[in-house]
């Protein structure tokens, strides 16, 4: 989950000399050594490549910039201009340092002993990556992009379109960087109707999801549309992911009941519940051990890790997860 690094001691070590966030997502000698901090510390089975959602309007010439305490400044995309001038050519030279920190996290997994660990590549879904696009940043509801999506629909869908493509491009490139699996982050799905939903994230991931698999047959992808609520299940079954990641508000023991059993569930600590620790970690993280077991899961968070986390919180949980 996003912002990994940051409780951690020896990221902010590397984030403040590092200069901007997106130097640091491009410099691979440091985005690779991000990467690999929480592995040595807790021996994950996973390791999640450090980049952002956002990396890919950035190479689409759109523009981006991280504000200090403010979070992602993008230009505000709202007519055919602004989608006509996104580069998909362009894209693909620009994330060549992401591909070498993909490299260089697999090499350097291997030559620290952690060969069974999976390197997870990642993008944002399209509707996801429109969002930041259309609004020019975080929003708390996405008014302008769902306006746009039913205002004019057919520039909303070849945003979609193109959008899908450059997704398509960057996570075939990660793979042959050597990512073993990849994650489509769609953390604002659930601001939409169940109509545009099945437009606007269950086609276009269902189309990530087959041209990945006709090229790569073996890599797991996993989706992970926040927030879906009772359309999760229609995710899981509608767009061949290989894993479904639920959010915080998501029941597990739902979740088990309407995902097909062959689509694995991720998730679905509340990033909170490991802040406060003690009882509420222990518990919460055994109240979704218990409604997994026996079915392909992978245990991780809701939603992204919160700075204040103190290290020795998530030592608990790897403890708790790894004695079930
Ligand atoms: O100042 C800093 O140090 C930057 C903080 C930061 C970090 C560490 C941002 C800005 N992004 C990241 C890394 C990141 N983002 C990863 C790398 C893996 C990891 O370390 O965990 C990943 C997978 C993401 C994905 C991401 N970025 C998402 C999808 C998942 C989610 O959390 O919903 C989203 C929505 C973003 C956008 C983004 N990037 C950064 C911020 C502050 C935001 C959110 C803006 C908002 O509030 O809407």
């Amino acid at each position: 989950m996003r912002q990994a690094g940051r409780y951690l001691p020896e990221y902010r070590q590397i984030r403040a000399n590092a200069g901007d966030f997106i130097a640091l997502c491009t410099t691979p000698e440091l985005a690779a050594e991000v990467t690999l901090q929480p592995i040595r510390r807790y021996r994950f089975d996973a390791a999640i490549l450090f980049s952002d959602i956002l990396m890919v309007p950035w190479g689409l010439g759109h523009g981006l910039r991280f504000a200090e305490g403010e979070g992602p400044v993008l230009p505000k995309l709202s007519d055919a201009a602004g989608v006509d001038a996104l580069n998909i050519p362009r894209m693909n030279r620009a994330v060549a340092p992401i591909l070498e920190t993909v490299r260089r996290v697999r090499a350097g997994l291997s030559d620290e002993g952690f060969d069974q660990t999976t390197l997870i590549g990642f993008a944002g879904s399209p509707f996801t990556v429109a969002c930041y696009m259309v609004e020019g940043g975080g929003s708390k509801d996405f008014a302008a992009t769902r306006l746009m999506a039913y205002g004019d629909p057919e520039l909303f869908s070849r945003l979609i379109r193109i959008l899908t493509q450059a997704t398509i491009d960057y996570l075939a490139a990660q793979i042959e960087a050597g990512a073993e699996t990849v994650m489509l982050f769609d953390s604002w799905a659930g601001v939409l109707s169940p109509s545009l939903f099945r437009t606007h994230v269950i086609a276009p991931t269902a189309r990530i999801v087959q041209t990945l698999r006709d090229r790569f047959p073996n890599i797991p992808i996993i989706g992970f549309p926040r927030l879906a609520g009772p359309m999760l299940a229609e995710y899981a079954a509608a767009t061949g992911v290989n894993a479904v990641a639920m959010d915080t508000a998501t029941n597990p023991v739902q979740a088990t009941q309407v995902v097909p059993g062959h689509v694995a569930i991720q998730g679905n600590l509340d990033p909170m519940a490991l802040l406060a620790g003690g009882n509420a970690l222990d518990s919460e993280t055994r109240t979704i051990l218990a409604a997994v077991r026996g079915r392909p899961a992978i245990f991780n968070l809701g939603h992204g890790i919160v700075p204040q986390t103190p290290p020795e919180h998530v030592a608990r949980l790897v403890e708790l997860v790894r004695a079930a």
